[in-house]
């Protein structure tokens, strides 16, 4: 249940990634993922995809390190955002206002918090519009980006993230849990897909991977074949396969700093009041992969650090999940 003052969430909105070269960023998400350029400057890049129509949902910006600067949520309305200040204000958390024109291009009035689970997360309203791009066919390209779907984060206590979001007035369409029903890793929505968000358990705060949707399965294919044909295959680290959690067809790819981006597809609605979770045992084989493939242990092990509000990178603390977890499969490990 969503706790008293919380701010209306509309959706997961955009990412803000640190990357150390902007013009191999570029390659990957413009030429090879096929992202819009909607902006951009010595030092940064906006980007969306084909059938949004907010200014972006991907910044990459220039930085010393690798790193999440901070991921963001629209919210309902105007007033959405001091809801936002003033709740995680009372939580005691770190909260900075950040006006129309000091922060992301094209973005409102918004605030910057950093979350009980160490995530620099902003909420705002407002944002410009960018021109229909949804029946220009003659734009796309390699893996044909239609709009984000999701966050991925690592983070040590599932519960903890679990319970925090709940109050943010998200719903859980999966989890993986134990026999105990220990929970894993769960799937969090406010808009009506599997998810917005989802934790993967391990050291934390780091950003596991941003997903990205695309309209078809043969462009999930499509953008493998594509690094293939470049000799550009050390890019490709999970997949093609079909995911048991989500049932959405997928490839996991590393940037040229190593941001993992997912490229996703067919997942299913999840808008009814009513929609209940679908639990995933743990020692299922098909929860990450419906055909039972095997899950590289780099999947698990390797995050992006994340950035404070001043821009530092942030201390991760490690998993709290016990030496027992480690024996019923990677879902336990650090
Ligand atoms: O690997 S999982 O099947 O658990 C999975 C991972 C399902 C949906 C996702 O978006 C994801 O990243
Ligand atoms: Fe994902
Ligand atoms: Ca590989």
């Amino acid at each position: 249940m969503t706790a008293p003052g919380a701010p209306d969430v509309v959706r997961s909105a955009y990412a803000q990634l640190a990357v150390t070269d902007l013009a191999k960023a570029r390659w990957f998400w413009v030429d090879m993922l096929g992202f819009h350029v909607q902006y951009e400057d010595a030092d940064s890049l906006y980007l969306r995809g084909t059938d949004e129509l907010t200014h972006h949902s991907l910044v990459l910006r220039r930085g010393e390190v690798a790193a999440l600067d901070h991921l963001a949520y629209r919210v309902r309305t105007p007033e959405d955002v001091d809801r936002a200040e003033k709740y995680f204000r009372d939580l005691g958390r770190p909260v900075r206002r950040v006006p129309a024109g000091q922060g992301a291009r094209g973005v409102g009035d918004a605030v910057r918090v950093i979350d009980p689970l160490g995530f620099p997360v902003e909420f705002f309203h407002t944002i410009e519009r960018g021109e229909r791009l949804i029946q220009r066919y003659d734009l796309r390209r390699g893996a044909e980006i239609a709009r984000l779907d999701h966050f991925n984060i690592c983070t040590p206590d599932i519960p903890a993230a679990y319970a925090h979001y709940q109050n943010l007035g998200f719903g859980c369409s999966e989890t993986i849990e134990g026999d105990e029903h220990e929970l894993y890793a769960a799937w969090m929505y406010r808009k009506q897909t599997v998810h917005d968000v989802a934790f993967t358990g391990g050291a934390g705060p780091r950003l596991h991977h941003v997903g990205v949707a695309t309209h078809e399965s043969h462009h999930v294919l499509r953008t493998a074949d594509l690094f293939g044909s470049l000799h550009e295959e050390k890019h490709i680290e999970r997949g093609p396969g079909r995911h048991g959690v989500s049932n959405a067809f997928y490839l996991y790819l590393r940037d040229p700093d190593g941001h993992r981006v997912e490229i996703y597809t067919s997942d299913y609605y999840t808008g009814d009041p009513d929609h209940e979770t679908y639990r995933w045992n743990v020692h299922d084989d098909r929860r990450r992969d419906f055909w039972g493939n095997a899950v590289i242990e780099s999947w698990y092990k390797e995050a992006a650090p994340v950035l404070d509000l001043d821009g530092t990178p942030q201390p991760v603390t490690d998993t709290l999940l016990d030496e027992s977890a480690v024996t019923v499969g990677a879902d336990g490990l650090g």
